[in-house]
């Protein structure tokens, strides 16, 4: 047992796919005390337990209880053809108990929940989280299947109303679209306005999230921050998890930018994937480590400054330490780094806005020549029109040049909230450019409620016609 245990926290952080084969462990000598300490916890529960299922029961022989007031609902409720159409509570299908997860049940054993001294503060290590979360999960079988693909999508955004007298409605629009996006792929999504440390203001303010994040969803294998000025230009579009299975932190970047110029916008730390795992929390604290709230601070800021050459600020940031930590200490955090190239994992949005039209052009294109993709559907089923369309889009590229859809579109710079843009800028290109872009994504949302904007600036919709663009 104690060399099973040895052998599972000695691993590196691997997907969780690759494990749930290898037993669930926690150090067994924890659990004794931990449990005893809980026990008038768990006889409370036993007792909630036992009361909760004497009113089941009740309830089982009371079915005018169950009587709706609408004779349609009572009708579909009883009707036996219902339960034929759900899909076999099969284990070993995924979708189904993903989409069926038992919500409330929370079992009264022991988690690391009870731990007192777990903290969520970015400050506090968290050691054997691995073990911890994989034993999480074992008390937690519906949500354990599936869990190694299973994604949060985390943004945020200040506590404070927007300086910017359209900011908040921005931000709003911003928002509505990463919540589009994850109600049509089953992705689950945290925004947090709150500044859960007071000194990792502005950029550091999204690590401390994502360490809280990591705690509160076990369940999940990826927490993926999302900037709050970034947005989805392609709602179809999944990100390739398989092609990330052998790393925890993927970001829109490029090796070369990083060896041979030492750029600090060789990546982009606004857009990033992170495995929910020990090796996370470790890289996690050493890239805090360069944050405000250390009284390292400012020696940092040198240090980034002097290494990095075409940094254009004096104070540390979160982008240039990780373009540090990945040039200074490629041999301790490189291998599990991905740098995604390929496509748009997030992409410059001056590059991106104006291509627009054509992309739109040439999808209207595709859509007269394929009926399989005008034909109307509900919104659940969309990700089968986005399989659909994968082979149209064979020479379409991916990335600039292409004319596939941009995954993400950035707006660094713009400043949505503030107003306060990069006088590289005007104004207008960023404000003109945001709404291009969010009527653009929006209209690939809207189509599956019937509607559509017409014009790329204007707020307003109206009716799609039937077998559009026939
Ligand atoms: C859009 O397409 C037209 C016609 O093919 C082409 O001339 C133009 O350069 C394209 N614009 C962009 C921004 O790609
Ligand atoms: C938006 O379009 C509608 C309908 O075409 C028009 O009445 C309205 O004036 C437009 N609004 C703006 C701000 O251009
Ligand atoms: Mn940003």
């Amino acid at each position: 047992m104690a060399v099973d245990f040895k052998i599972t926290f000695n691993a590196p952080c691997l997907p969780l796919t690759s494990l749930t084969s290898t037993p669930l462990l926690l150090p067994s000598m924890a659990k004794p005390t931990l449990r005893h300490k809980a026990s008038p916890c768990l006889a409370h529960a036993l007792r909630f337990l036992a009361g909760s299922f004497l009113v089941f029961l009740l309830l089982l022989t009371l079915p005018s209880f169950f009587t709706p007031i609408n004779p349609a609902t009572n009708l579909d409720s009883s009707n036996t053809k219902f339960d034929r159409i759900d899909p076999p509570s099969d284990a070993s299908s995924s979708v189904n108990s993903q989409s069926h997860p038992s919500l409330p049940y929370d079992p009264p054993d022991i988690t690391f929940y009870d731990d007192p001294k777990l903290s969520y503060s970015i400050e506090k290590r968290i050691e054997q989280w691995d073990e911890k979360r994989h034993h999480w999960l074992k008390q937690h079988p519906s949500l354990a299947t599936g869990a190694g693909e299973r994604v949060l999508l985390l943004s945020a955004s200040q506590p404070a109303p927007c300086p910017n007298p359209i900011g908040d409605h921005l931000l709003l629009r911003f928002f509505k679209n990463k919540v589009d996006y994850c109600r049509i792929h089953g992705y689950d999504i945290f925004y947090n306005n709150a500044l859960l440390h007071p000194e990792m203001f502005s950029y550091w303010a999204k690590l401390p999230v994502v360490r809280a994040a990591m705690i509160a969803h076990p369940e999940a294998e990826w927490i993926w921050w999302v900037d709050s000025d970034a947005l989805f230009t392609d709602m179809e579009f999944k990100l390739p998890l398989d092609r990330y299975k052998n790393h925890n932190f993927v970001a829109h970047g490029w090796a070369h930018l990083i060896y041979d110029r030492k750029s600090w916008t060789a990546l982009n730390a606004g857009v990033f994937l992170i495995r929910n795992c020990q090796w996370s929390m470790d890289f996690m604290d050493v890239w805090a480590s360069m944050g405000p709230q250390t009284p390292n601070y400012e020696k940092w800021g040198q240090v980034l400054k002097s290494t990095i050459p075409d940094k254009q600020f004096p104070e540390s940031d979160d982008q240039t330490g990780l373009v540090y930590l990945l040039y200074k200490e490629k041999e301790k955090w490189g291998d599990k780094i991905y740098l995604e190239g390929e496509y748009y994992f997030e992409g410059y949005w001056a590059e991106i806005v104006g291509t627009f039209d054509n992309i739109t052009e040439r999808y209207t294109e595709m859509e007269r020549e394929a009926g399989e993709l005008r034909r109307r559907h509900a919104e659940k089923v969309s990700e089968q029109y986005g399989a659909f369309r994968e082979k149209y889009l064979r020479d379409a590229g991916s990335g600039k040049g292409g004319w596939r859809r941009p995954f993400i579109t950035h707006f660094t710079g713009c400043q949505p909230c503030s107003g306060d843009h990069n006088q590289m800028y005007s104004g207008s290109s960023c404000w003109d450019g945001m709404l291009k872009a969010l009527n653009f994504a929006d209209n690939q949302v809207l189509r599956k409620y019937g509607f559509r904007h017409l014009d790329a600036l204007n707020l307003s919709v109206s009716e799609l016609p039937y077998d559009y663009p026939a």
